[in-house]
């Protein structure tokens, strides 16, 4: 019922971490752009192969310091079933997703309030997402109206001719040039959201794509992980130059993630080849680490952060380079960039992982040496109850869709879905 909002609300304002008094508002109005790399996670950075580098494009925005980016190496997915959709629920509204299914498909007529209204409403931001797929997959053309999004474009906005096409649909490079001229066209400030597709499992490539040779532990989906990888890389120094051209790149918050694992625990043996190491259940869970990078205008990047961190911890800092506090709203992250951010990162399965010990699977480890902490403390078992807490009190939210009873600024207007409509086919 509506009272559980206020345990909610208690619980979230009271993890709240203060703004950085140094960045808060630096980006007030700024463009940002979000680009999504699917299935990546960040073992692929710095990886080498035959003796080359499989992102060198990526790598570079971790190295270059004149690039301004910062990037976050112990930053982690926290999806389950939901996968993408999880990714994307997690990083627009800082709630979990749920222990079973997609909360896109099963909540997706729920009330949100999340970072495209968010915007528009503080601060006019019109909001897009771009996509190769169909709009109906993972019931987006559902949810994005609860979550305000302006514009969806998705595959029925681009050319999906036979030779654009593979797996899942158009492949990165057609989907980043085709969208140039779409970005290029918006309103601004815009809040867009490009979503690329090409590296995802069983990890397809045509020939002509193919910039390095596969992997040979005879596994053909880890194989090929790395050429789909090097080919995401390509498409996006592509299109960070097209960004430059048309003036969109130096003065846009440019943010990067990865959304999930491409290699699940199937693929341990090959994995355990390409590494050199075995993939314990603690390895494994260390595995989960995906890249987040950002690049904020005005702000020098920072280099390679260790901070502890994970997807919920995006909308947060978001809010808070453009000005917003994040304190009005129900969210379970906490900025990255406050010195308050708290360093313990939640799966959605009730592990966790902390920059000293991580709980996998009902056993405490060192993060040191990855082995299993015999007499874990108090401390330790009170935060494995935090952290049930925490899943628990999202999950009310969700499953009571109890943000109707929640009003986070006097001045807030609830979205009302009927007033967005997607896709080229529409009347
Ligand atoms: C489909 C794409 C893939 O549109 O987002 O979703 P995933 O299988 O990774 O959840
Ligand atoms: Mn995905």
């Amino acid at each position: 019922d509506s009272s559980d909002i206020t345990e909610v609300e208690n619980y979230t304002k009271n993890k709240y971490a203060e703004p950085n008094p140094d960045l808060f508002g630096v980006a007030e109005g700024k463009n940002i752009i979000k680009i999504h790399l699917e299935s990546f996670q960040s073992f692929l950075i710095d990886y080498k192969l035959h003796g080359e580098e499989v992102t060198p494009f990526l790598n570079s925005l971790v190295h270059d310091q004149e690039k301004n980016f910062t990037y976050f190496d112990n930053f982690f997915h926290q999806t389950e079933q939901g996968k993408t959709a999880d990714a994307e629920l997690i990083m627009d509204t800082s709630l979990y997703g749920l222990p079973q299914g997609a909360a896109f498909v099963t909540k997706g007529n729920n009330t949100y309030q999340a970072l495209p209204a968010i915007l528009k409403q503080q601060q006019g931001y019109q909001s897009q997402v771009f996509h190769g797929d169909n709009k109906t997959f993972w019931n987006r053309d559902e949810v994005y109206k609860e979550f305000g999004i302006d514009e969806f474009y998705d595959s029925s906005y681009y050319d999906m001719s036979d030779e654009q096409v593979i797996n899942y649909g158009l492949k990165d490079k057609p989907f980043f040039e085709e969208s140039m001229p779409m970005l290029k066209s918006l309103e601004e400030p815009f809040y867009s959201h490009l979503m690329t597709l090409t590296h995802h499992h069983p990890y397809l490539i045509d020939e002509e794509d193919a910039t390095i040779d596969p992997a040979e532990t005879g596994d053909g989906s880890v194989d090929r992980y790395f050429q789909t990888a090097r080919y995401l890389d390509e498409s996006l120094e592509q299109f960070f130059d097209d960004l430059k051209e048309a003036g969109l790149y130096e003065d846009s918050i440019i943010m990067i993630y990865g959304d999930h694992y491409g290699i699940s625990e199937n693929h341990n043996r090959a994995m355990e080849e390409l590494l050199g190491e075995e993939i314990t259940k603690f390895k494994n869970a260390q595995l989960q680490r995906v890249p987040f990078m950002i690049k904020v205008p005005g702000v020098e990047g920072k280099g390679t952060v260790h901070e502890y961190s994970g997807q919920m911890d995006v909308m947060p800092t978001l809010l808070h380079l453009l000005g917003i506090d994040a304190q009005d709203y129900i969210q379970f992250g906490t900025d990255l960039f406050s010195k308050d951010h708290k360093e313990f990162v939640p799966f959605r399965n009730g592990d966790f992982i902390t920059p000293e010990y991580s709980f996998i699977k009902g056993n405490y480890y060192d993060n040191d040496t990855g082995e299993v902490i015999e007499e874990p403390t108090d401390k330790m078992k009170e935060q494995e109850k935090g952290v049930q807490r925490e899943l628990s009190l999202s999950d009310k939210v969700l499953l009571g869709d109890l943000l109707r009873f929640y009003t986070p600024t006097e001045d807030w207007e609830p979205v009302d879905p009927t007033q967005y409509h997607y896709g080229n086919d529409e009347p």
